[in-house]
């Protein structure tokens, strides 16, 4: 039998780790062997988590579509061809977009996307192209208080420094688990080695979570703290900074404004103020700020705990701040901006917004009449506007690989509201929780039939590089591949059938955009290609970026088939100073104190008089869950039940609560039923559930997940409880009761 190995990147997390694909046979007989590690990619050396493995179980999945499926007369999705597909697509989509104008159509674009080679590179023509005025994404129910930092303080929402943890001797955690998640805006294979290494090094790792998580096992020490409190906390310290003289700017001195404000607007914040509120000693806020400024090389690094809450812009403003303040900014060890290799379309400026001006609220929503924030309003509002009449009701929808019934906040009244569109288009793998109302859905390839080169994720990662993965199963060529899916989509909503749109066209005129914003020519660059699609795109992005060859201008400049020559990945080092590079404000400097964020100062001050809620609900991740969407693979879903409420022994012990039993937990959205699990390892009045469960609803069609469902803890999450000044949803640190069933 033949046999062969192909080297992959895995598409799946942030830590893109490379992989050997083993596989036997040849042609349609072809199958994997087996998936192990790369040890020779140049980037995770060798790196891998359970997910990896699982890139051929997710191939072979009997559940994933091959084929488009159109829902019949009979009210139940079939198997058709993608010509019957595109034709009711337009049937469906033309006649909204006539009568109703293109104001009644929108999309919600999922995570996966990011990830992957297609989607994240065409998303720019869906979004940019079609008319569509607004979307919806979970970028609100993930990062938007760090796109609002960043917006204003360094000038560009996709400018977002991380942690240089390789360097660093002091890392301070805050509202992240690595240990399951392997990093968020922060790319880095094997993070938890790297925490090791910093021990091993002499260095510290603090973890500040309401829960001990598996990265605070393997911590120094653990800092309790209370849901949503974190910025009152950083405060605090901010205000050790100021009053100890402990502030020193560093090497970015002469660029910081704002500093004076920012002395002013702390003056109050002492420990002993929020010592109450946070759960944390006053005297420990006080170590702590000492303990920053103290060693040369430290670092604050804070993600979704600090996104996900009520005052999420706040808090990850102030990471930045306290790191800012410390000289730990722009600096090895401390926090810095990635140089990714190609330059990802997805973070080009959005029209109409000036870097580093709040000039927000540029339009409301029609039904909740909240302002916009960087083109986007709270996912929960998307039910409402589907199910509330009147002129510019939405009515027709796109999503693109997500699954919002499961992961937005109140999924349970989408779910409820996704029937009654007169469109509704789907381009997902798998007919999941969401995708089941679909009208149309239009299939992308599995992870093996595709190449890969991460777009997004290398503008996180604490160092450059660029690694090519070339397919490893062969697809048709007149199989539509989902940047094209996506082009036809964007010319359906200006009108033209789906079958009828001139991909190749839009796609050259879409590089010809991208080269014109290099300076370039496209249409003389295109020359020298033979055909369109992404790989056009990220050689353009490749030679156009930081280290490109600028076609041929640039001597040792690096292009798209240096990058396939090297098939472990091409290292360009680590992270180096970059804020004069970065700087997109107005005056040309980094706005320490935004306006827009001190005014939420306010309000985060009402916070600290708030009585005690009784308990209230946080969410975590496990190592083998990816959101809602991997459940499906019998390996990962083996041992016991994991959409489990954590809580702590005494808190049970006063409602009645013993480990496994059945409690019901109820917020002012929703109620279930869950399995308590007990554990010391959590805050005192905190519970905690998993996000991504619930596969247990009709006309969905995975098999493996829907015999482990689980329950789907964001028909709890309030949608109206959010960061109101970024509208990050607060899926952590709501009220909730629980009693035993
Ligand atoms: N309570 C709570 N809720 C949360 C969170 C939380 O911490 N707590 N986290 C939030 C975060 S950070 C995120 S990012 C969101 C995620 O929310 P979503 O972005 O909606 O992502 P998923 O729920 O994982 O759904 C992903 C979908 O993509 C499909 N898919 C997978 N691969 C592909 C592909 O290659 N092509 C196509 N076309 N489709 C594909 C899958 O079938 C699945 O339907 O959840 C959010 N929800
Ligand atoms: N295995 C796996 N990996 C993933 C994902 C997945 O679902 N599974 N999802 C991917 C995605 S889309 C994202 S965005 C990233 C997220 O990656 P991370 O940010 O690392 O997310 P989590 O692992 O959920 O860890 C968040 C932590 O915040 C804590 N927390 C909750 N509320 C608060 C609070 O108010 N303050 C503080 N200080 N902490 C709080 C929670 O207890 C939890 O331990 O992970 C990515 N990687
Ligand atoms: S950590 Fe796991 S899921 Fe993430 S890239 Fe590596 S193998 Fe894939
Ligand atoms: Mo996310």
């Amino acid at each position: 039998m033949e046999t062969a190995v192909h080297l992959r990147t895995c598409p799946l997390c942030e830590a893109m780790c490379g992989l050997e694909v083993h596989t036997i046979g040849r042609g349609p007989d072809m199958r994997v062997e087996k998936i192990v590690p790369d040890k020779a990619d140049v980037w995770s050396k060798g790196h891998i988590c359970p997910k990896g493995t699982t890139l051929a179980a997710l191939h072979e999945d009997p559940d994933r579509l091959r084929v488009p499926m159109v829902r019949g007369a009979d009210g139940e999705l079939h198997e058709a061809t993608w010509e019957e597909a595109f034709a009711r697509c337009s049937e469906l989509l033309l006649p909204v977009v006539a009568e109703h104008g293109i104001g009644a159509v929108t999309a919600y674009v999922g995570n996966p996307l990011a990830h992957a080679m297609d989607l994240s590179r065409y998303i720019g023509i869906l979004i940019g192209m079609s008319g569509i005025p607004m979307i919806y994404s979970p970028g609100v129910v993930d990062q938007w208080p760090k796109n609002v930092g960043a917006h204003l303080m360094y000038g560009g929402m996709w400018s977002i420094p991380v942690p240089d943890v390789r360097r660093t001797d002091l890392f301070v955690v805050m509202g992240a688990n690595p240990s399951a998640s392997q990093g968020s805006l922060l790319a880095c294979p094997d993070l938890m080695g790297e925490i090791a290494a910093i021990r091993r090094r002499g260095g510290r790792v603090l973890v500040v979570d309401p829960r001990r998580t598996g990265t605070a096992d393997k911590a120094d020490e653990w800092l309790p703290i209370n849901p949503g409190t974190d910025a009152a906390l950083l405060m605090a310290v901010v205000h050790v900074l100021f009053a100890d003289g402990l502030v020193d700017l560093g090497t970015i001195a002469d660029l910081v404004d704002g500093l004076d404000t920012l002395h002013e607007a702390s003056a109050d914040w002492t420990p002993e103020r929020v010592a109450g509120v946070t759960g944390v000693d006053a005297q420990r806020i006080r170590d702590l700020a000492h303990e920053l400024a103290g060693t040369s090389r430290a670092v604050v690094y804070g993600r979704i705990g600090l996104c996900n809450q009520e005052f999420g812009t706040l808090a990850s403003w102030l990471v930045d701040v306290v790191n800012i303040l410390t000289a730990h900014f722009d600096v090895e060890g401390g926090l810095m901006f990635p140089r990714a290799a190609a330059w990802s379309v997805s973070t080009l400026p959005m029209e109409g917004l000036d870097g580093g001006a709040p000039n927000f609220g540029r339009w409301h929503a029609r039904v909740r009449g909240v302002p916009e924030v960087l083109g986007h309003v709270p996912v929960s509002c998307l039910h409402e506007e589907i199910s509330t009449p009147g002129e510019g009701q939405i009515r027709a929808l796109i999503t693109v690989a997500g699954n919002p019934v499961l992961s937005t906040p109140e999924g349970d009244r989408l779910d409820a509201a996704l029937p009654q569109l007169a469109c509704m288009i789907s381009v997902d793998n798998w007919v999941n929780e969401t995708t089941r109302h679909a009208d149309v859905i239009l299939p992308g390839l599995s992870a093996l039939e595709q190449a890969h080169h991460d777009d997004l994720i290398w503008q996180f990662a604490v160092g450059s590089g660029a690694k090519y993965s070339a397919p490893v199963f062969p697809v048709d060529a007149d199989r539509p591949r989902e940047w094209e899916i996506l082009i036809r989509l964007a010319g359906a909503c200006l009108g033209q059938p789906m079958a009828d749109v001139d991909v190749a066209g839009i796609d050259d005129g879409f590089f010809d955009v991208l080269a014109m914003m290099q300076g370039l020519d496209g249409p003389t660059l295109r020359e020298g290609y033979s055909e369109g699609g992404p790989e056009r795109l990220l050689d353009l992005t490749l030679r156009t970026g930081p280290f490109g060859d600028r076609y041929g201008t640039v001597p040792d400049g690096i292009n798209l088939q240096q990058v396939k020559d090297s098939p472990h990945g091409v290292d360009l080092g680590p992270m180096v100073p970059a804020l004069r590079e970065v700087l997109k404000t107005a005056s040309g400097r980094l706005v320490l104190a935004p306006d827009y964020i001190l005014g939420d100062l306010p309000r985060l001050a009402a916070r600290l008089d708030r009585p005690a809620e009784g308990l209230v609900l946080t969410s975590r991740r496990h190592l083998r869950s990816n959101n809602s969407w991997m459940h499906n693979v019998p390996a990962l879903m083996k041992g016991k039940d994991r959409c489990t409420l954590l809580m702590h022994p005494a808190d049970a012990a006063e409602r009645g609560l013993t480990d496994a039993g059945l409690a019901k937990v109820t917020s002012s959205s929703g109620s279930l039923e869950v399995p308590v699990e007990l554990t010391d390892g959590i805050k005192r009045g905190v519970v905690s559930l998993p996000h991504g469960w619930g596969h247990d609803r009709p006309g969905a069609r995975l098999g493996v997940a829907g015999r482990h469902p689980g329950v789907n803890t964001n028909a709890l999450s309030p949608g109206t409880f959010v960061d109101e000044i970024s509208n990050n949803a607060a899926v952590n640190g709501f009220p909730v009761t629980v009693e035993a069933v």
